[in-house]
């Protein structure tokens, strides 16, 4: 029984999740993964937003040792935050089925850097698997937890923005029964001390070979005849633009892109006069395949930038270097007419602060007429930031520092930023301003710990309190104020946090305009 239908790849991944029996989906929201746990939880999967996505992998990972079938999803900065879960489990690997969805966004657009994960896949010694469409993000997702479990290895599934968002028509193949969930001891296996690792690590390089060797069979690989003349290697959304821009090639699509098919790239490279890797982002696969001793052409450098489309691949298998034309200059971007962060940078600005920034829609802070943020690295970091900088300014410029950060973010990597200022606390203190606006409004209004709703907006047992967590870590200040209904008092608190050597903490609190529409929607429900 299968069903046709238009879905994007996320809704596949979503869809395949479902089908396939998983028993929890976990994830951190981030663009452009983010529908794919909703959508999840919509089907009527089990699906939660953990605090960061360190904890949404450790979840899964709980939930795949007692044998259940569980996937973890993320945006791409967002691995760098699992890393430290991912390099050990890709070590023990975990008896029910472990997918970990890696969501690149090549060309940033909406990320703070273009990071390319394939990278992870090998640094971590996990399979990957990359779907170029809706079909392949389905029929890959299901055959991953298959793999999984018959190798005993988490497996990426790396998809990038065209893919996770373009619709195409999908066919749904009948589910799966969840496999039956329960715990057996096996220390040796799931305990990573150092005796048990050295075993695991051993382990793992012999499944690689194997999952090379599955890999070398075809099944993940498409083979397109065409010219003699002019062959390409692709992957993922690449495939797409080969097709229209160079319809006359031999083209070898890549579906598992570690371990890598060599000999097929081999004989694949030996059947065509001039063989050309095109791939979107670092040059991954071309450098894997001339590390083996197959003479690949690779794209110029200029073309590692951004997204490829079909223009651009037209362009690199011309070896043309002219100068790309200006993309249409578009609208810049701005906080919302209304939104309660502008308040909060209007004084900031005024103030002459320095404002040791973060992620989320008040990192717009930085653009007119605020221009009011001077630093923004990572998630978490405006806080740690903000306090180096404290630590090494002269008093007067020290005295200026602030660090301004979301409610999301705070949850997700914020606290231990709190943690440090009291624990190593600058002479002058620090001052923390969190903009609370009650949601998570920069990758589309998801819930958070604190917000009092689970992912599917039903009430959530216990809110998490951000003046709890704060009082009970020690700060010694913590405000609560709307700079949009009273900006003399926020005036007042800032100026007298900064003057003192306290750490301080002001929550700045003031639904988004957005979400508060949202919630009001939510209300009632079970
Ligand atoms: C490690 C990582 N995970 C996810 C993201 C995507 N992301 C950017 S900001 C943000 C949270 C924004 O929420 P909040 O801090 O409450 O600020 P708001 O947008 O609501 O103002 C998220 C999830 C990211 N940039 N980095
Ligand atoms: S979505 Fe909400 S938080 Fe973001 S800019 Fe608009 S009002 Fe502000």
């Amino acid at each position: 029984m299968t069903q046709r239908l238009l879905a994007s790849g996320n809704e596949a991944i979503a869809m395949a999740a479902k089908d396939a029996g998983v028993r929890l989906g976990a994830g951190y929201p981030g663009t452009p993964s983010s529908e794919i746990l909703e959508t999840f939880s919509a089907l009527g999967g089990h699906a939660e937003w953990a605090p960061n996505e360190k904890t949404a992998l450790e979840v899964a990972i709980g939930a795949a040792f007692a044998n259940g079938r569980a996937i973890a999803t993320m945006k791409h900065v967002g691995l760098n935050v699992a890393a430290d879960p991912l390099f050990t489990i890709a070590y023990s690997g975990t008896p029910g089925g472990l997918v970990i969805v890696s969501a690149d966004d090549p060309g940033m657009a909406s990320s703070q850097n273009e990071q390319d994960n394939r990278r992870y896949a090998v640094a971590a010694g996990v399979p990957m698997l990359e779907p170029s469409d809706s079909q392949e993000a389905y029929d890959f997702t299901r055959r991953a937890f298959e793999i999984s479990e018959a190798y005993r290895r988490p497996v990426l599934l790396r998809v990038t923005t065209r893919v996770c968002h373009s619709k195409c028509v999908l066919e749904r193949r009948e589910a799966v029964e969840p496999k039956s969930v329960k715990f057996d001891k096996d220390p040796k296996s799931n305990v990573m001390i150092p005796a048990y690792a050295r075993i695991a690590h051993r382990k793992l390089r012999a499944a690689l070979h194997e999952l090379e060797a599955l890999n070398e069979k075809g099944e993940f690989t498409r083979k397109i005849a065409g010219s003699p003349e002019l062959g390409i290697i692709t992957s993922g959304i690449s495939f797409q633009h080969v097709r229209d821009a160079a319809p006359e090639a031999s083209i070898l699509k890549l579906g598992m892109t570690y371990p890598l098919p060599m000999e097929t790239i081999r004989a694949f490279a030996a059947s065509v006069k001039r063989c050309v890797v095109v791939e979107e982002g670092d040059p991954v696969l071309a450098d894997a395949i001339r590390a083996a001793g197959i003479a690949v052409e690779d794209k110029a450098e200029m073309y590692r930038f951004g997204e490829l489309n079909v223009n651009r691949v037209r362009r690199l298998l011309a070896g043309d270097l002219s100068p790309e034309p200006a993309p249409a200059p578009g609208k810049p971007p701005q906080l919302c007419v209304g939104c309660p962060h502008r308040r909060a940078y209007e004084v900031l600005r005024d103030m002459k602060c320095i404002v040791s920034g973060d992620i989320g829609c008040y990192t717009l802070g930085v653009l007119p007429p605020f221009e009011a943020v001077d630093t923004c690295v990572c998630m978490g970091a405006s806080i740690t930031v903000g306090l180096g900088l404290r630590h090494v300014l002269p008093e007067a410029e020290a005295r200026r520092v602030v660090s301004v950060i979301g409610d999301s973010t705070f949850l997700h990597t914020g606290i231990n930023g709190i943690v440090e200022m009291v624990y190593n606390r600058p002479p002058t203190g620090h001052v923390v301003i969190i903009l609370d606006n009650s949601i998570t409004a920069m990758t589309g209004l998801q819930e958070h710990p604190g917000t009092g709703r689970l992912l599917d907006h039903t009430p959530a047992p216990t809110p998490v309190s951000l003046e709890k967590i704060l009082h009970g870590i020690g700060v010694d200040h913590v405000d609560v104020c709307d700079p949009t209904l009273d900006k003399a008092s926020f005036e007042k608190i800032l100026s007298e946090r900064l003057a003192s050597n306290d750490c301080s903490v002001i929550i700045c609190r003031r639904p988004c305009i957005l979400g508060a529409v949202k919630a009001k929607s939510y209300e009632g429900k079970k």
